[in-house]
């Protein structure tokens, strides 16, 4: 193939040769498809440059409040697809590739996944930055430009293997350095008190430097940047130590200052008590406070404007020394009262929760912090010591048990606090923070999370996008809630026609890639029942796979009883240390190995895990769903964004009332979702029941004999006791009620079964939800936190 034999050079292909010349610095008779996929994103970033320029110089010039998004992590996946598709560029630039020579398909799968988060916080973080360009809302976001993020999840006899992830090996497309930012962020050493002032001397000190990188929304309307900071030395090399043929002692600094922005921490719910994790999360808090504070010095004459030009949102508690850190510039380092100072940072700062297991609810050991940040540690007691004067009624401590409670001191130091769902929140208000919600009862808000509807269903789905623009015009891809727009044509035949082919067409291209990639063949026509999200007991991915083996030995008792043939696809990650959760792993990789050998009940059951489930394997997965599985237990999960993501591709939940499931079934309605399980007051009465685990076990003859079998060894016929800790747990203390659960769906499973088998009325029962989904788009939850949270307008009419 040669570009010459194409179509007359297009505008775009005469770019991507450009770039494929003079800045990859290849003719195109040795280009790989990396170089091509390169000199395309330089293309397409060009292309991205314009719209920011404007977009930084309209919020300039209006002098507008900025929004400041801190995030330990950002799961923004692949971003070539995105961009194009914002950029309405993606048919242009199909045709271009294709006219190259090249298959667009496999240019675009070149690209890495960055893997810069763990899970739903992070994706959600992403999903925010897009919609913040979308709504034109001048926003930044901040975080650590990690080497390696997420591990690369392999199974070796069906246990998890970690591997450290490369996605930098490559240079990363869609980044700008920004040499001239650059800040110093010291640690350890001394106070000292001179003049009634502190003066902070660090022990040491790293540099943080900023790569920046462009956020496109939607029509290219608005671009704004996400800043990630990168960990160097200040001074790079010890020459005398060199000189002395010392050549790892000369290099020791810089690699003791890069390891703070080496590697993502690779859990999502327990806090890894290491100094490096206090590090990074002050490492890139301070570099951002002080980013922040010379662009509005730069704007802005009086700093006492601050929270007028100014707010911060906290990701959690993970950058919450930001607290601390604004009262010590503005007191320390700009001389303003103390008082004042927490007051202002105080009126800049919001923190959103999101979760409520104690486990992930960060503490640090004073003396840690004291150690590490010793003016920070006085300052927080100083805080705390504040706080109490005001309210002696209700000590609600920020230091206790020789611990920092983080929570704590992200509430004492916010202006808003938010949970990410209804329930959550008022879990929120009832538990983690009733004290505190006492004392302040307007903080605590609530903000129900969303997802993009431009990478989770126009770019990822582009069969049922297509369908839907034909029926109702392209207007909902930026006004999601025009999806309500389908409803009145769901009786017209070929319209469900239409999505029934495109959700069969997702479906035969999912099969066709598992097969050529795991060699696992799939019956289109089965039921694709997905459970896609990190592996957790609370999640309950033991649940769904205990449900499978009473389905295996249902069948095999009566094979001939007309059973709905259903692939359960899982996927995700455990963390590395959750040996529970690998064991999950392993148990549903031994469930699938028997059950998928079985030539009798293989025909209706199938088990599938897919290994080193990320972003763009979601992309791939959910577009070709029948089932979402949303089953934690109730009070659990803060909100889910897998969920919303599912019901908007036209995937039906079964599912329990938790987090963001509650408001879902309000949306697409009761009758469209199939519900079970114990709501969150009955799971909390439930745990005091003597023997919950053993009278659930005792009045299901189903569940008893499915434990049984996991239990006697029937799926680890190598290790018949590997799976008693499971079962073990399961019989009691089965903290997640996961028997107490276990009847209600299985009954929840079979009226899934019966209504897949009516074709017709499943595909409407799919096309309401999508059609009643527009709700959960993240531009309705951006605009939430910028009316009732940040105080922050959209700088394009209309938006
Ligand atoms: C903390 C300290 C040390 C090491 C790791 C961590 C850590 C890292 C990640 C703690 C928690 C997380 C991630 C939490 C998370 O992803 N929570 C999810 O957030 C989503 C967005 O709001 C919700 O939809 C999910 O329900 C919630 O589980």
């Amino acid at each position: 193939m040669t570009y010459q034999d194409a179509r007359p050079a297009t505008g775009l292909q005469d770019a991507i040769l450009r770039h494929l010349t003079y800045t990859i610095g290849k003719d195109t008779a040795h280009a790989t498809l990396h170089d091509w996929r390169m000199a395309l994103s330089y293309a397409v970033r060009d292309k991205i440059v314009d719209s920011w320029f404007v977009s930084t110089r309209t919020a300039y010039e209006a002098g507008a409040k900025r929004v400041y998004y801190l995030s330990m992590e950002f799961l923004i996946g692949r971003l070539l697809g995105d961009a194009l598709v914002n950029l309405r560029f993606d048919a242009e630039a199909k045709a271009a590739v294709e006219g190259l020579g090249l298959s667009f398909d496999a240019v675009l799968h070149d690209e890495p996944d960055a893997a810069l988060g763990n899970g739903g916080l992070g994706r959600l973080a992403a999903c925010f930055l897009e919609s913040l360009s979308t709504l034109a809302c001048p926003a930044m976001g901040y975080g650590i430009r990690y080497e390696h993020g997420l591990f690369r999840q392999s199974f070796e006899d069906g246990r998890q293997i970690e591997q450290p992830e490369t996605w930098l090996q490559q240079r990363h497309a869609w980044e700008f350095e920004r040499p001239e930012a650059m800040y110093r962020v010291g640690f350890g050493g001394h106070v000292a008190d001179q003049d009634d002032r502190a003066v902070w001397t660090p022990a040491e000190a790293v540099l943080a430097e900023a790569h920046d990188t462009p956020v496109v929304g939607w029509q290219a309307r608005w671009t704004n940047t996400l800043r990630l900071w990168g960990a160097r030395a200040g001074d790079p090399l010890d020459l005398k130590r060199f000189n002395h043929g010392d050549y790892v002692g000369a290099a020791a600094a810089e690699m003791l200052a890069r390891s703070i922005s080496r590697v993502l921490y690779p859990d999502d719910t327990t806090p890894a008590g290491k100094e490096l994790r206090l590090k990074q999360e002050y490492f890139f808090t301070a570099a951002s406070l002080h980013d922040i504070l010379r662009r509005f010095d730069s704007e802005h004459g009086d700093i006492r404007a601050l929270p007028d030009k100014v707010a911060i949102q906290l990701n959690d508690t993970h950058p919450a020394i930001a607290g601390p850190e604004l009262v010590r510039l503005l007191h320390d380092e700009r001389g303003l009262p103390f008082d004042e100072a927490v007051d202002l940072a105080r009126r800049t700062l919001n923190y959103t929760n999101h979760t409520l297991l104690p486990e992930a609810l960060e503490k640090w050991p004073v003396d840690l912090m004291r150690h590490l940040l010793p003016r920070h540690m006085m300052l927080i007691d100083r805080i705390d010591a504040d706080h109490a004067a005001h309210f002696p009624a209700r000590p609600t401590p920020i230091v206790a048990d020789g611990e920092v409670n983080m929570g704590t001191l992200s509430f004492v130091m916010a202006n808003r606090v938010n949970g990410v769902s209804a329930l959550h929140t008022e879990l929120v208000k009832q538990t983690v923070f009733a004290d505190l919600h006492a004392l302040h009862p307007e903080r605590i808000v609530n903000q129900t999370n969303g997802v993009t509807p431009r990478r989770w269903l126009h770019a990822c789905n582009p069969r049922l996008s297509g369908i839907i623009t034909g029926a109702i015009g392209e207007g909902w891809v930026g006004d999601l809630e025009q999806l309500s727009g389908l409803e009145p044509h769901l009786d017209d035949a070929g319209l469900q026609d239409a999505i029934a082919g495109a959700k069969r067409a997702n479906k035969v291209d999912l099969s066709n890639w598992v097969s050529a990639t795991h060699g696992v063949s799939l019956d289109p026509d089965a039921m694709f029942d997905v459970q896609i999200k990190r592996i957790h007991e609370y999640k309950r991915q033991h649940l769904n796979i205990l449900e499978a083996v009473a389905l295996w030995q249902a069948i095999r008792a009566n094979p001939n009883a007309g059973w709905t043939p259903r692939v359960k696809i899982f996927g995700g990650k455990a963390a590395p240390g959750y040996v529970f959760a690998k064991k999950i792993i392993h148990l549903i990789n031994d469930v699938a190995r028997v059950l998928n050998a079985d030539p009798v009940t293989s025909p209706f059951l199938k088990v599938v895990f897919l290994p080193n489930y990320n972003v763009t394997l979601a992309e791939r997965l959910i577009p070709a769903s029948d089932l979402s599985e949303q089953v934690s237990t109730a009070g659990k999960e803060a909100s889910g964004t897998g969920n919303m993501k599912f019901a908007l591709n036209g995937a039906l939940t079964v599912g329990t009332l938790d987090g963001a499931n509650v408001e879902i079934r309000d949306h697409v309605g009761a009758e469209n979702f199939f519900l079970f399980g114990m709501t969150a007051p009955e799971v909390v009465a439930r745990r005091a029941v003597p023997d919950h685990a053993g009278q659930a076990i005792a009045a299901d003859p189903r569940l008893a004999a499915a434990l049984e079998a996991i239990h006697q060894g029937a799926f680890s016929s190598d290790d018949p006791n590997r799976y008693h800790d499971i079962t073990g747990n399961l019989r009691g203390p089965d903290y997640f009620l996961v028997c107490s659960d276990f009847t209600d769906y299985w009954r929840a499973q079979r009226a899934v079964d019966a209504a897949y088998r009516d074709g017709a009325h499943w595909t409407r029962m799919a096309a309401l939800n999508t059609a009643r989904s527009g709700w959960f788009s993240s531009d309705r939850t951006i605009r939430g936190y910028m009316a009732d949270i940040w105080g922050a307008t959209s700088l394009r009419p209309g938006a």
